[in-house]
Formats: structure tokens, C-alpha cells, sequence
């Protein structure tokens, strides 16, 4: 049976979001964009696996973990521009990853414009702040119901 699980997974220093830069990310916390993120997906039948780790081996263990779920959103935070080992890790991988970022990155310092991960991803969604996570879900739960996994 298909899987109705979305795990969403952050990199490092998005549990400091809150007080800080709030120009570039806003004053939302993780905790606020995990409570929207499970009221938004429930709201469509899915539940919703919720992580943040600064470890970059932890990140490439939990996309193994996601391997057969309904879909992974994953903000790698500044791992999104060096790392080969998420990149291998989503190649790896049968559902579905939507790169987000809170920040529009395309707008920021120029070593923020490349990402290791965007070529092996489904999508990428970024500058829409918390909701751009929401926006993820919804691209998952649209492709899962293209894909017939889903009624
Ligand atoms: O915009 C995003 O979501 C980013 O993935 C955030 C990363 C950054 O390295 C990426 O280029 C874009 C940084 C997360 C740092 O989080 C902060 C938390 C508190 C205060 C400042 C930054």
C-alpha cells in the first residue's frame, strides 16, 4: 500500500530561526513551520515525519529512512551548496525530494545561487518563507496522486 508518510527534513541552524536575520527568514520558528507543515498535510491525508539535525551524515541516513515514503522536503540549509553525499543520497532514493528554502536564494550572496542538490531533486521551491514548505507539500501530494499511489 502506498505511503501517505512526508517526511521533512532540515539541516543546520534552522532551530535557531526566530529572532535572528528576520529580514532574510522572517520571525517564524521551526516549531511554527512544523505545526503549519502537519495541520497543512493533514489536511490532505498525510502524515508528516518532522527532523533537523547539523549533521550531514544524519541528513544522508534519514533520506535512506524516507526511501519509501509518499515524498521528502528537504531544506539542507547551507549543506544544500557543498554536499555530494545528500546529493548521492536523494539519487538513491525512490520518492520523491522537493529542495525548499525559506529565503530566495537567487536574491542573496552569489554561493548561495548553485546547489548540489537540484539537479537530482524533483523541484525546488524557495523565497516563499514557512510557506514555502507548504507549497512543497502540496507539489508531493499532487504528484502522488498523478502517480495513481493516491486517491
Ligand atoms: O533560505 C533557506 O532556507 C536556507 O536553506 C537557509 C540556510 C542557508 O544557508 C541557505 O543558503 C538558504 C541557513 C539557515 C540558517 O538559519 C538561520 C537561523 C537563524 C538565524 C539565521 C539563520
Amino acid at each position: 500500500m502506498a505511503s501517505s508518510t512526508i517526511h521533512i527534513l532540515n539541516g543546520p541552524n534552522l532551530d535557531r530561526l526566530g529572532n535572528r536575520e528576520p529580514d532574510v527568514y522572517g520571525t517564524v520558528t521551526l516549531a511554527d513551520i512544523e505545526a503549519q507543515a502537519r495541520a497543512h498535510a493533514a489536511g490532505q491525508g498525510f502524515e508528516v515525519v518532522f527532523r533537523q539535525t547539523s549533521r550531514e551524515g544524519e541528513l544522508v541516513e534519514w533520506l535512506h529512512e524516507a526511501s519509501d515514503s509518499a515524498g521528502v522536503v528537504l531544506n539542507a540549509a547551507a549543506y544544500t551548496h557543498t554536499s555530494i553525499a545528500i546529493r548521492d543520497a536523494i539519487s538513491l532514493i525512490e520518492s520523491p525530494v522537493v529542495e525548499v528554502h525559506i529565503s530566495n536564494v537567487f536574491a542573496r550572496e552569489a554561493f548561495r545561487h548553485h546547489s548540489t542538490l537540484s539537479a537530482v531533486a524533483k523541484g525546488v521551491i524557495c523565497g516563499f518563507g514557512a510557506q514555502s514548505y507548504l507549497l512543497a507539500i502540496d507539489a508531493i501530494a499532487a504528484t502522488a496522486s498523478q502517480a495513481g499511489k493516491r486517491t
